[in-house]
């Protein structure tokens, strides 16, 4: 069993404004179950992603002219993690995503979240805007290296390791496996430039 986050770049409001258009089921969305659209779950922002970006981003005095506006994150456990759709343990573990995701990145910068629970399944699909300490937008204070992108994959996975339930036997030594990949339909490729898989 794993838990999964990977992230991607995002270099334009146009790339923000194409997920955010798929995030919230603005256009067809083919690996989606319509008649489950309702049981998505708006975790953080307002539904317009691009707004949301936008009003964080008019926060720092700098914006370069090739700089990352924002990361695209999503998490997820392996699909039996879900398989009983046990409500309660998906709210836990939804709970401990958006925390950790909140403590890396602080509160004010995890702009867009939404929990999809209308496709295979169930993951949050977030925006950050990555801003540091001292207000500048800057993503290597994050992602810079491949060292910094393995501790946080580590972090996740301790973050929801709690929420594994006793029945299945788990794996106490990490393993990490680094790839470049695609999602689901293909919407996103190329765009994800870090993807692990932990197995706790
Ligand atoms: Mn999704």
């Amino acid at each position: 069993m794993y838990a999964v986050m990977r992230f991607a770049k995002l270099k334009t409001m146009g790339q923000v404004g194409a997920l955010g258009k798929h995030n919230e089921r603005e256009r067809e969305t083919r690996n989606a179950d319509e008649a489950r659209r309702g049981d998505n779950v708006r975790l953080a922002g307002s539904g317009d992603w691009c707004a949301d970006v936008q009003a964080r981003l008019d926060t720092v005095p700098i914006v370069r002219a090739n700089a990352v506006l924002a990361l695209e994150y999503v998490l997820m456990a392996s699909r039996e993690f879900f398989a009983d759709g046990d409500p309660a343990r998906t709210q836990a573990w939804t709970e401990r995503s958006m925390d950790w995701i909140r403590s890396v990145y602080g509160q004010q910068n995890v702009v867009a979240a939404v929990l999809h629970r209308d496709e295979i399944t169930p993951h949050i699909q977030a925006v950050v805007v990555p801003i540091d300490g001292r207000g500048r937008l800057t993503v290597t204070a994050f992602t810079g290296t491949i060292a910094q992108v393995r501790e946080l994959q580590t972090s996740y996975a301790h973050a929801v390791e709690g929420q594994v339930p006793n029945r299945y036997r788990w794996q106490t030594r990490l393993q990490s496996i680094c790839c470049h990949c695609t999602v689901s339909a293909g919407q996103n490729r190329g765009r994800l430039s870090g993807f692990q898989q932990l197995t706790l």
